[in-house]
């Protein structure tokens, strides 16, 4: 029953009776649809590469990569291909089944493009599924990456819409919605989800996870970001989330999207092993792995292969 519940008309008053559920009851009922769907002790790993760093023209006020912000980070070029395909290696060494590689573009430029098509080749000459985060996309260069190989693309909402407007202001929501739209039609997977802790109200979180459970597919990637505050940034001194504010907003992701993989991602390194055991529970069924996110630290490899063993997780290929 629990597995054939697959709804795209999630009503948002219905959402906000979820998140307002007492604890307890939000977790068994999240766990009950995680395990009609999923091994319930299985974690999917991927690891992030920023391949390309700051310098980036737009404002998300979270970002450490915007031009507009004075923050430490140093901008970087493109990276070599083979920096890349070495790094892609490591990670498959250690045990990630997905590379993910990110860029910090509005949109990626012609005269990259031939580049980041030869990199999706290679990376998945090395037996890993590959996800690749550039911003804006049109049309036929969805259709490009898709030729290539590429396996998901990733295009967060972040927000709701009404909030989204109060973090960017170089690009609309709308345009996010766009770029999902045309990687949709070629058929590649999306990884799409959001950031907590960025000031927003529960009713900001609800209309983001309406907005990703009422897409025509959901996508099959759902990230849950909680804010890695960066000094420089607009947001860097927002106020610290209550610990259970994650694990609720998982659990909520995954009652509204049964069979999607819901990630624990941003924020991790800052989180104790209780909570991210919490998060499990709730429906968390892959995390971001390595010491690294894009410019932020994550937690170490080895703290999280203990953790795993501590849980009795398995790690997969999917
Ligand atoms: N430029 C591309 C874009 O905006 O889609 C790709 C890179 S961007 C850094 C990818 C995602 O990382 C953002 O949409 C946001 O969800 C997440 N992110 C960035 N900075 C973050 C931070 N400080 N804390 C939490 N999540 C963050
Ligand atoms: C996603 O949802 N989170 C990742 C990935 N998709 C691209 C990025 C997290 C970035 C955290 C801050 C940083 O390291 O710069
Ligand atoms: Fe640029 Fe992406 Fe950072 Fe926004 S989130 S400033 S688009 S790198």
């Amino acid at each position: 029953m629990l597995k054939k519940s697959i709804r795209h008309d999630w009503q948002l008053t219905e959402i906000l009776e979820l998140f307002q559920l007492p604890l307890n009851d939000l977790i068994f009922m999240a766990q009950s649809v995680h395990r009609a769907n999923f091994n319930p002790n299985q974690v999917q790993l991927s690891t992030l590469l920023n391949i390309k760093a700051g310098a980036c023209s737009e404002d998300c006020g979270y970002c450490s990569q915007s031009a507009r912000f004075k923050t430490e980070l140093e901008r970087q070029p493109l990276m070599a291909v083979e920096t890349i395909i070495a790094e892609a290696k490591q990670a498959k060494a250690n045990g990630a089944s997905r590379f993910c590689m990110g860029a910090a573009w509005r949109n990626p430029k012609t005269k990259d493009f031939e580049k980041i098509l030869e990199i999706i080749q290679l990376v998945k000459a090395e037996g890993l599924e590959t996800c690749m985060t550039l911003g804006m996309l049109d049309a036929k260069q969805a259709q490009q990456l898709r030729e290539a190989g590429l396996d998901y693309y990733n295009h967060n909402l972040d927000t709701s819409a009404a909030y989204y407007e109060k973090i960017v202001s170089t690009h609309t929501y709308q345009d996010r919605l766009d770029t999902l739209t045309n990687v949709r039609k070629v058929n590649l997977k999306i990884c799409c989800g959001g950031i907590i802790g960025m000031g927003e109200s529960l009713q900001d979180r609800a209309e983001l996870l309406q907005t990703l459970a009422n897409l025509e597919i959901h996508p099959e990637s759902v990230p849950i970001n909680q804010l890695v505050p960066v000094a420089g940034t607009p947001l860097e001194n927002t106020e610290k989330l209550d610990p259970f504010a994650i694990v609720r907003c998982i659990a909520v992701a995954r009652i509204l999207m049964p069979t999607s993989n819901v990630r624990l991602s941003a924020g991790r390194a800052g989180m104790n092993d209780e909570l991210q055991a919490l998060c499990f529970l709730a429906g968390a069924n892959s995390v971001f792995y390595g010491e690294k996110l894009l410019t932020t630290d994550n937690q170490s490899t080895r703290n999280d292969q203990q953790l795993f063993k501590r849980l009795g997780i398995v790690t997969s290929y999917e």
